[in-house]
């Protein structure tokens, strides 16, 4: 039995060492030490012992079963161990490898130039607007006194949803202001900057989609002076004081009368140079009082009210203030573009 008890420790201990998993270390112990295990089928046979063997072979057993419970132990440990560190190796990290840099993008430059035109607006008390790029027809034209035949309205120019061209893809964006004019208490001063859309091919100067600022005043007793006075301040403003308008005769269907606004160049101060093209003045935008025949349609009673207002395209307003020569770059979005501004 001694021999047996003998075996028995050194197969145990072999295995053990051997083992790589934790599971095994477990099948080894119900192997050795389990009810059905090999060293308590050797107790079993005790019985079989003379009186004085018996303690003897009784102490040699435990000292094998605590010697083989300790070994489970320490290898069971000894694993926990390998694993923690094969762990920590595999999640190391390195903290001298530099961080990813995270690309910040950048306000785009004709959002620059329209946030500070709404500034410059919002500090002389008009409210910004927001309204829908599809549009009625009967709001982007009939309502602005472009009728049934004016060449704007036609299907080479316009895009429209319907077989009827009653639904449209706004082509301005004074619908926003006679929507203001239908809901608004008096008096009305508001600017409308948003997307508008057009049949164009793209080129340097033109998109099929590209944005409008639009403002108007209404009020008692506007006059053709407040329009000149209020614009003239705006460019001040935006180009510096002292900076010169001049107003041609134009025609809109919804102002009359109509007029073009030029500034002064501030390059060469009205001598000619490449900026304005040898003109001294570039133009900045349409306006005019609004035709009385646009107020009474949104039930304002153009006897007691009259109004001014003003549209400019954004896009060209960006290029002339950043100097970009083509129309695509502003909406191509390069962010190295971009940067520039
Ligand atoms: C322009 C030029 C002149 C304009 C007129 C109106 C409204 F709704 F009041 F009639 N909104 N925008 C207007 C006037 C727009 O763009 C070149």
């Amino acid at each position: 039995m001694k021999t047996q008890l003998e075996t028995i420790k050194q197969k145990a201990l072999a295995a053990l060492a051997e083992a790589k998993e934790s599971a095994e270390l477990e099948s080894l112990r119900v192997k050795y030490l389990g009810k059905k295990g090999e060293l308590t089928a050797v107790l079993k046979q005790m019985g079989k012992l003379s009186a004085e063997e018996r303690p003897v072979i009784g102490q040699l057993a435990n000292d094998v079963r605590e010697l083989l419970t300790a070994e489970i132990e320490a290898q069971k440990a000894k694993l926990e161990e390998i694993k923690l560190e094969a762990r920590l190796r595999d999640e190391a990290v390195d903290v001298t490898i530099p961080g990813r840099e995270k690309k910040l993008g950048h306000q785009h430059p004709m959002y620059i130039a329209l946030e500070e035109i709404k500034e410059i607006f919002v500090g002389m008390g008009f409210t910004i607007l927001d309204g829908p790029e599809v549009e009625l027809a009967y709001y982007n034209f009939d309502r602005l006194n472009a009728e049934e035949g004016h060449p704007s309205r036609d299907w080479s120019d316009t895009f429209y949803f319907d077989e009827d061209s009653r639904v449209m893809l706004r082509s301005q964006t004074s619908p926003m202001q006679v929507h203001a004019m239908e809901t608004k208490p008096l008096p009305i001063r508001i600017l409308a900057p948003g997307r508008v859309y057009r049949k164009d091919e793209v080129d340097a100067t033109h998109s099929p989609m590209f944005h409008q600022v639009e403002g108007m005043v209404i009020d008692k007793n506007i006059t053709m002076a407040d329009l000149k006075g209020t614009l003239t301040a705006v460019m001040e403003q935006l180009y510096g004081e002292g900076t010169k308008t001049r107003f041609r005769p134009h025609h809109f269907p919804f102002t009359e009368p109509s007029c073009e606004m030029d500034v002064q160049c501030h390059k060469c101060g009205g001598v000619g140079c490449p900026t304005c093209k040898g003109e001294g003045w570039i133009e900045i935008l349409g306006a005019g009082m609004i035709h009385p025949k646009v107020l009474e349609m949104s039930g304002i009673d153009s006897e007691e009210y009259s109004g001014w207002a003003f549209g400019m395209g954004l896009e060209r307003m960006a290029m002339r203030r950043f100097k970009i020569s083509d129309l695509r770059l502003i909406f191509e979005n390069d962010v190295r573009f971009l940067e520039q501004f």
